[in-house]
């Protein structure tokens, strides 16, 4: 019986060679890599795949993004991924083909460049049914990969993922992404997995009665994924313990959402001077990083980086992170950074606002970080009227530069006035024999005055609303503890 443990996402149709790539020059600094491989197969050449985007408009269901522009984006996405964009094919339908997504005549055509082009993959930008991409791979053979967004974000996730809770989301989600896609062709996966446990070739050895390899390749992915949950339950209980004991310390917590690329990362080092990876690619974080932050008032705050967010963004990816995007729905505040340098930063907007809502955050008070300040041309009267007509538009708006820190300030002091609001004033008289209640305002509060009297701490500043309770007995007289707004 093969072990679950040994075995591993190589599935074929998995795109690993980006994995692979990405492993050798980050292996270091992961907690733990995705993949545990001893036998080699992260060790191979990776082979450069050519492939060849396929876009397609449903007339009356048209995407966030123009056609054209989400298939850019798709070039990013597989730029990221390592594959070598060869070709481009779009087509416009009334509604999509059940079996092939495309019209059949351009599923030959598809077929065609293919081979004229030398490709060995395609990308669908749309997410294929587990029909549709067994009819298309029938179609373009077994030396071709049908490949689509939701795979290659997924591909993406995988090489990206730095902390173990990241890593066994991804291969979860990976798994039950696939699971239903299992085509007879697709035979190896349960050979190998026999052959590395019983060191037996062919099925012989795993397969039970009667049982088809197609059977078999299922059971095996079944078991995974029943041990993959078991494992991401214990790191999430884990990550719902830190979190409670953030929540007891009262410390407001701010996450950093927005679009892929928008300059999240970069804020949150700016911030905090922390060394959180930014790049210019999607996706280049994966996993959140929390910084304690102080405000200008001396207030602090706890900001989190969170993943990116994207248009085409499958309900079954947000549901794959729903456990670390509770640091976004658990947060007090969010800030909303904008690339204001893409030209489609409107559509970016309204594709953040579509996952939070899918995720329970649209209610959140936003605060939006216009980022990327440095990179635009404010003389040009048409950069200029797009940045004020941005401005007046979304709540709460400040230009930013993270590059520069231009805005900053500016930024900091909106944080600290929105965060302002969730906070009690103070001024209060502790006695001596009570100095936990002084540890308590330091942890949680901040201070604009504090020192000895005989008759104990006289502390004059602010607490969360939570503490009300508190420190209500140790109130001044005349001071009615106001709120401010
Ligand atoms: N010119 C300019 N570039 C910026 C600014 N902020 C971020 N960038 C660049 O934009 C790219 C993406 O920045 P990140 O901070 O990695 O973006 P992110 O939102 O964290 O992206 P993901 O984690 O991939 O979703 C990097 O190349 C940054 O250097 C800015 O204010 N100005
Ligand atoms: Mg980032």
């Amino acid at each position: 019986m093969t072990n679950p443990d040994s075995f591993r996402s190589r599935v074929p149709g998995d795109s690993g060679r980006s994995r692979a790539a990405a492993d050798s020059a980050e292996n270091d600094e992961r907690e733990r890599p995705l993949v545990r491989d001893e036998d080699g197969y992260f060790s191979t050449a990776p082979t450069v795949e050519r492939a060849v985007l396929v876009g397609v408009e449903i007339r009356d269901h048209p995407g966030l993004l123009p056609l054209s522009d989400s298939l850019d984006e798709l070039e990013l996405l597989a730029d990221t991924a390592g594959i070598a964009v060869v070709g481009t094919l779009t087509q416009k339908l009334d509604s999509p083909h059940p079996a092939t997504l495309l019209g059949s005549g351009k599923v030959e055509e598809l077929k065609s460049l293919v081979i004229e082009l030398g490709a060995n993959a395609v990308i669908l930008d749309d997410e294929l049914s587990p029909r549709q991409q067994r009819e298309l791979e029938e179609i373009m053979g077994e030396e071709i990969k049908v490949i689509d967004r939701t795979a290659l974000i997924l591909d993406i996730f995988a090489s990206h993922a730095r902390t173990r809770e990241g890593a066994v989301q991804v291969e979860l989600a990976q798994y039950e992404y696939r699971l239903p896609r299992l085509t007879n062709a697709w035979t190896h996966l349960a050979r190998q997995a026999g052959g590395r446990a019983g060191g037996a070739s062919g099925g012989v050895g795993v397969r039970g009665p009667g049982e088809t390899q197609l059977e078999v390749d299922r059971r095996e992915i079944d078991r995974r994924i029943a041990f993959l949950k078991r494992e991401l339950a214990d790191i999430q209980k884990q990550r719902r313990q830190h979190r409670e004991q953030r929540r007891k310390s009262e410390t407001p917590v701010v996450a950093i959402v927005g679009y892929t690329n928008a300059g999240k990362s970069t804020l949150l080092n700016a911030l905090s001077g922390a060394d959180v990876r930014a790049e210019d690619r999607l996706f280049a974080t994966l996993d959140p990083t929390t910084r304690r932050v102080t405000l200008p008032s001396g207030q602090p705050a706890l900001v989190t980086d969170t993943v990116g967010f994207i248009q085409k963004l499958p309900t079954m990816l947000v549901a794959s992170f729903r456990a670390t995007l509770e640091e976004v729905t658990e947060a007090d505040l969010l800030v909303h950074v904008v690339d204001i340098a893409h030209a489609n930063m409107e559509e970016q907007i309204a594709a953040v606002e579509e996952v939070l809502e899918q995720i329970g955050a649209g209610d959140k008070p936003v605060i939006t970080a216009l980022n990327k300040l440095d990179s635009v041309d404010r003389d040009d009267d048409t950069v200029a009227q797009r940045l004020d007509d941005a401005e007046a538009e979304y709540p709460n708006a400040v230009l930013i530069s993270a590059r520069t820190g231009e805005g900053l300030d500016q930024l900091t002091s909106m944080l600290d006035e929105a965060l302002r609001k969730r906070m009690l004033h103070i001024d209060i008289l502790v006695p001596y024999a009570q100095s936990e209640v002084v540890s308590l305002v330091h942890e949680n509060g901040f201070l604009d005055l504090e020192e000895h009297t005989s008759e104990g701490t006289h502390l004059v500043g602010w607490v969360p609303l939570k503490l009300a309770g508190r420190i209500a007995e140790f109130q001044l007289p005349g001071h009615e503890g106001r709120i401010d707004q």
